[in-house]
């Protein structure tokens, strides 16, 4: 529903900048032969020439159009190049266009507020770049205007005196009795002809832009003039461009309410709408659609341009139209498989470079009766909560599959398990994640992800009961950029706050009683901190919340202490602490590794070692005592603890440990830690004392401290401490 948000005070400059036949210039960039040459994107399909996705301005000229399919297209242009959109696991993978857009985004981003709108549209919010262009280089005080500014388009101004268009721009650019707002539309008319210009000698790529006062106008106007220029709206010419815009062409008017206001109002045009007062509006439309309308028709709308410039949820989806619909749950099960593989994959990705993690896991799926094909009864859409590892996403997706299915069944009174009865098929399937908000506080609540079970249990009969009607499905399914609101994850799901809220002491009992890395996508490692400008401006923007509690000490996730030290522990082959504790070093180890148990983690030995060859090993006997301050010589930077402890260690865990106590006798004559990959970031959140200790293991020249008796990193990780 559209929502009315008052004006902000004092004059904005809002750019919305589009890329031009976006998907194309990414191929003919990958190709540069098909630069200049008819081309259109196609997709994964190959029926009649597959249907035309994206088509370039040279293949327009010809006629043709996105709704055509490849052999029509060459119908109307025989040399038109088709090229198919990229493919992975069956299907179309969109990941080199979501990579090029974020290419762009980052430069736009430069400039001011950016919010990233689609996979190939952007918000900006200039004022502060304008206002400062006015204050130090106004546009009256230039000599010389760049060419491409001149070929701005400017609403309302007609050439005068037979002069050119481009003498005219120039002119409204540089006058001196402009009012401030004009002024300041200059000023963005300049900023934004310079970052277009960025674009392309960064990327290669044309965009085109709309530049006015807010995010509404400035969408109208962007697509006013494409490809390669821009449009601005100067607040005389708003009322000249509503009054002719036709209603549905308005954003958020295309559907449902703009049908009603044609049919009910006999409204036309945008500008049609002056006539009715705000009451009437609201009398017909209800109080906040109502003012919105009323705003709108004026040209005024409130809306923020939000600092965002990742995506709010992933998806991944596939059709399967005609004979390709899916009629048996083994072809659905197939299908959901890939999906939940390439999901899991980005959420990796996310989680990786953003710090980022998704809270809900969702289900939609187009179905219909084989015996009732017109039926508009629709598959519901089911959702859980998420946890990560692509096993457990493929086993949550299929369980929410079966509970639609039956419910799907159960509207046409058919009574059965989904699976023994075939008179169903499957058009369409899309597996979603979002609720994604930054991770609170570092590693520690990574950490929690990947043990899942705890969340929801890993048995798939307890699924059902957590499962909740989705939100319909959204419109390309791939990938949403719309406004994350953390407030709404918490109101929505408040048990999944708990769960994440704990304190670092916790995490050894947690890692310890689960040992459950089995659900964990191996190629999901949080490996480093990639130094994106996507991620790092995310994460300025996602900052972790504060907490009350003293013992989940919020970590800035990446502050430039924690930059410099993790930089200089890299140079030492250093990662992080997901590393750290899935390394293949950190197995229940015997003298050939076992892989499978690699996952295994770690309970540290109350013994230090001043070892400047890389490892502590601790002997057996000294263990056994728990005098926790022995020391040991060692050649390699680990620490090695022997098989009994392990097994004192492994009945603390729970029944679903993979590597329970007897297996750990079996396997294990030592657990190793490689000292140099522990996260900076975790010592930071360890008690002072040690943190020295740590600081000693690192400094391998120096006889590292001695800690308090007890009260060791052993300690603090141990489950069996109750601290
Ligand atoms: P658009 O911005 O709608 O279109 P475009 O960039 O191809 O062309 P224009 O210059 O007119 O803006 O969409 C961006 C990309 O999204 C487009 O290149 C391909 C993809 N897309 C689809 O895959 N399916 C669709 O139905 C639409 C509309 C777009």
């Amino acid at each position: 529903m559209p929502v009315a948000r008052p004006d902000s005070s004092g004059a904005r400059i809002i750019a919305h900048v589009d890329l031009d036949c976006f998907y194309v210039q990414v191929e003919q960039r990958k190709q540069p032969k098909l630069r200049g040459l008819p081309t259109a994107v196609v997709q994964y399909n190959e029926w009649k020439g597959g249907g035309l996705i994206a088509v370039g301005y040279e293949a327009r000229n010809y006629g043709v159009k996105r709704s055509m399919r490849g052999d029509e297209a060459k119908e109307v242009c025989p040399q038109i190049e088709l090229v198919q959109v990229p493919v992975a696991r069956g299907k179309a993978d969109l990941s080199s266009y979501r990579n090029a857009g974020s290419e762009v985004v980052s430069i736009l981003a430069r400039k001011g507020r950016c919010e990233r709108a689609s996979i190939d549209e952007v918000y900006l919010d200039l004022t502060d770049a304008a206002e400062a262009m006015l204050a130090e280089t106004p546009p009256e005080s230039l000599d010389e205007v760049d060419e491409e500014a001149l070929k701005s388009h400017i609403l309302g101004l007609e050439s005068k005196d037979g002069n050119d268009s481009k003498a005219t721009v120039k002119e409204w650019l540089c006058r001196c009795d402009a009012d401030h707002r004009d002024k300041l539309l200059a000023c963005g008319v300049l900023i934004v002809t310079e970052l277009r210009m960025q674009v392309l000698k960064e990327t290669e790529f044309t965009c085109s832009a709309g530049i006015a006062h807010n995010k509404m106008l400035a969408k109208l106007a962007s697509g006013m003039n494409k490809p390669a220029q821009q449009t601005t709206v100067p607040f005389s010419s708003v009322k000249g461009l509503l009054d002719s815009l036709p209603i549905k062409k308005m954003k958020q008017l295309g559907g449902k309410l703009g049908t009603s206001l044609q049919n009910e109002l006999g409204v036309t045009t945008v500008g049609d709408l002056l006539k009715f007062s705000e009451d009437k509006l609201q009398e017909s439309y209800g109080f906040n659609t109502g003012t919105w309308l009323w705003n709108i028709a004026r040209g005024i709308s409130g809306e923020e341009v939000q600092a965002r410039l990742l995506p709010k949820s992933h998806g991944s989806g596939k059709s399967f139209p005609g004979p390709r619909a899916l009629k048996t749950v083994a072809s659905v099960q197939h299908w959901l498989n890939q999906l939940c593989e390439e999901l899991s994959e980005r959420l990796c990705s996310d989680l990786e470079q953003n710090k980022r993690i998704a809270h809900t896991l969702t289900l939609h799926a187009s179905a219909f009766k084989s015996s009732d094909s017109d039926s508009r009864k629709k598959f519901p859409s089911k959702s859980c909560p998420l946890r990560y590892g692509t096993a457990k996403i493929q086993e949550d997706t299929f369980n929410l599959f079966q509970a639609g299915l039956r419910e799907f069944l159960g509207s046409f009174g058919v009574k059965t398990q989904g699976s023994h009865y075939s008179g169903w098929r499957i058009t369409a399937l899309s597996v979603s994640a979002s609720k994604i908000v930054p991770v609170l506080s570092g590693t520690c609540s990574i950490m929690k992800y990947f043990n899942g079970p705890d969340k929801f249990g890993s048995t798939s009969e307890q699924l059902p009961d957590n499962f909740i009607d989705a939100a319909p499905l959204s419109p390309s399914g791939s990938e949403s950029y719309s406004t994350l609101n953390s407030t709404e994850l918490q109101n929505e799901l408040p048990g999944e706050q708990v769960w994440i809220e704990h304190s670092m002491a916790d995490l050894g009992q947690l890692e310890m009683k689960a040992n459950t890395w089995n659900g964990l996508d191996p190629s999901c490692s949080i490996s480093k901190q990639t130094s994106g400008t996507e991620s790092s401006s995310s994460l300025d923007q996602n900052k972790p919340q504060n907490r009350d509690d003293s013992r989940m000490r919020s970590v800035p996730i990446k502050s430039n202490q924690q930059e410099h030290k993790k930089s200089a522990l890299k140079d030492k082959g250093a990662s992080s602490i997901l590393n750290f504790f899935k390394s293949g070093d950190l197995s229940c180890s015997s003298g050939n590794h076992d892989t499978e148990h690699a996952e295994t983690l770690l309970p540290l030995g109350d013994c230090l070692s001043e070892s400047n060859k890389k490892q502590v090993n601790i002997p057996k006997e000294r263990l056994d005592n728990s005098t926790g301050d022995c020391l040991s010589e060692s050649n390699q930077n680990q620490v090695n603890i022997p098989k009994e402890r392990l097994a004192e260690a492994a009945t603390t865990s729970t029944s679903t440990d993979r590597c329970g106590s007897d297996q750990i006798q079996q396997r294990s004559e030592s657990w190793k830690l490689r000292i140099e990959e522990i996260d900076p970031s975790v010592i930071d959140e360890l008690p002072k004392e040690i943190q020295d200790e740590i600081q000693a293991w690192l400094r391998p020249s120096k006889r590292p401290h001695r800690v308090k008796q007890g009260f060791t990193i052993a300690d603090y990780f141990s489950p069996s401490k109750n601290r």
